[in-house]
């Protein structure tokens, strides 16, 4: 069977880790995280980053000569906005606009994230998240990218990661803006916030672009069977969706309330008394029909049932093969996290992002060999094609990332590329990887 024969094969960016030209938009919650001291990796920043703003064309021309023909890619809020509401900065808008008229000239379908992390500083200021406006804000936002690209664009994502902008950016504290261990009382009503503001984009979205389609972007470890006995097989499913307190990494924190219209009873007994005032009602907002249940995957944890008759997650193997970055390599992450999620939810899985980071280098003969990367993707979308043949309504795959790029506090340590990227010159090179990637794409995943 493999995958249909629409299936949506692409790379992916977000625009604070590419696109450079600071000076030409606003202050985001990553600018101002990159000039604490001690933050990010090196004192590294976004200043530069691959200079994609003025480079745009060159990058888009590496897509069609590598073949890969859909592009995901975030849209800098600051760019569009540098205060976060009112007045546009029509340059920074436009610069969207072009990126996307060259996309459509070379063959290249954009695929749209609105937010994937750079929040307004401005809009910080006035508490971010925490601000009850932040929904109609975000909303605002929608309509502008809406009016000015929605005649060219017809796929969006809303949120990337709620569990990382949420979890890491006002719990753990790690990422910006930085919030360390907000209460349960807080953090509550700013899940619910940045669910409105997801589902009065999507609303803005229908309303303003005819035949979009629209999803959100959760991420998480997937959770592993142990077996195939039922018992395990209960047990990972367990794992993956639970929803405990104080986990803001939970899938179904944000998956259940957006596609099934309700947040998971686990979390209602906890949570409820923290709710908003009518939330209820905003439930209706929240579940606005999606296109389908997009997802970032990298790793996974082993799940047994345990003897207490409760999942159990298991350590990893000692020297277990690991990424550049530390992350474990699990391929049946990309079976099991599509399946659970299609069987849950009933809408067609899109993987927005998985890839690897390796300790890539330009060699003698200028090219660069990244066999590793080549056997990761070969045998997590091995893994990916399995699910299909199993029935899974799997739509696409975004591997991540079209090039080399800042990978927030870690900086420009760590090379997820397709493309080699010289931080220096900022020349690119594709990795053998890509060429690899453009011959899967060719094959429709047969070569694989
Ligand atoms: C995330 C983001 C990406 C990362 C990538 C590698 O998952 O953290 O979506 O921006 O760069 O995932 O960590």
């Amino acid at each position: 069977m493999g995958f249909k024969k629409n299936f949506v094969w692409g790379a992916a960016t977000a625009s604070f880790q590419i696109e450079g030209a600071a000076d030409k938009r606003g202050d985001s919650i990553w600018d101002v995280q990159c000039r604490q001291p001690g933050q990010i990796y090196g004192g590294h920043d976004g200043t530069v980053a691959c200079d994609h703003v003025n480079r745009f064309r060159e990058d888009v021309a590496l897509l069609k000569e590598l073949g890969i023909p859909n592009y995901r890619f975030s849209i800098s809020w600051p760019r569009v906005l540098p205060e976060g509401t009112g007045k546009v900065n029509e340059e920074g808008l436009q610069f969207y606009s072009d990126l996307v008229d060259c996309l459509l000239e070379n063959g290249i379908e954009p695929y749209v994230t609105l937010y994937h992390w750079d929040l307004p500083q401005s809009l910080m200021a006035k508490g971010g998240f925490l601000n009850p406006d932040f929904p109609q804000w975000f909303e605002a936002y929608t309509e502008i990218v809406a009016r000015k690209l929605g005649d060219r664009v017809k796929n969006f994502f809303t949120f990337n990661e709620p569990q990382c902008c949420i979890g890491l950016g006002y719990y753990v504290g790690n990422n910006a803006p930085c919030i360390k261990g907000l209460p349960l009382e807080n953090m509550v009503p700013l899940v619910h916030r940045c669910l409105k503001a997801h589902g009065l984009a999507v609303r803005k979205l229908r309303q303003l672009v005819p035949g979009v389609k629209v999803s959100i972007v959760p991420c998480g470890s997937a959770a592993i069977p142990l077996t195939d006995s039922p018992a395990d097989l209960k047990a990972a499913t367990d794992h993956y969706f639970a929803c405990r307190e104080n986990d803001y990494f939970s899938v179904s924190l944000y998956c259940d309330p957006v596609v099934l219209g309700k947040y998971p009873d686990e979390y209602l007994a906890y949570a409820e008394k923290h709710l908003p005032e009518g939330w209820k009602d905003d439930m209706a907002i929240i579940s606005e029909p999606i296109d389908f249940i997009s997802v970032n995957i990298y790793y996974g944890d082993e799940v047994r049932c345990g003897s207490d008759g409760k999942p159990e997650v298991l350590p990893h193997a000692v020297g277990e093969p690991r990424t550049a970055i530390g992350w474990g390599i699990a391929p049946d992450a990309l079976y099991w996290a599509p399946r659970m999620l299609h069987e849950r939810y009933h809408l067609p899985v899109f993987i927005t992002e998985n890839g690897m980071s390796c300790h890539d280098a330009v060699s003698l003969d200028g090219k660069v060999h990244d066999p590793n990367r080549i056997d990761y993707l070969h045998r997590y979308l091995l893994a990916l094609r399995r699910a299909a043949d199993d029935g899974v309504d799997v739509g696409g795959y975004f591997q991540w990332s079209l090039m080399d790029n800042f990978e927030w506090c870690l900086g420009y340590s760590q090379r997820f590329g397709l493309i080699h990227v010289d931080f220096q010159t900022l020349k690119r090179t594709p990795k053998d990887s890509a060429y690899w990637y453009g011959q899967v794409i060719a094959s429709n995943g047969e070569s694989l």
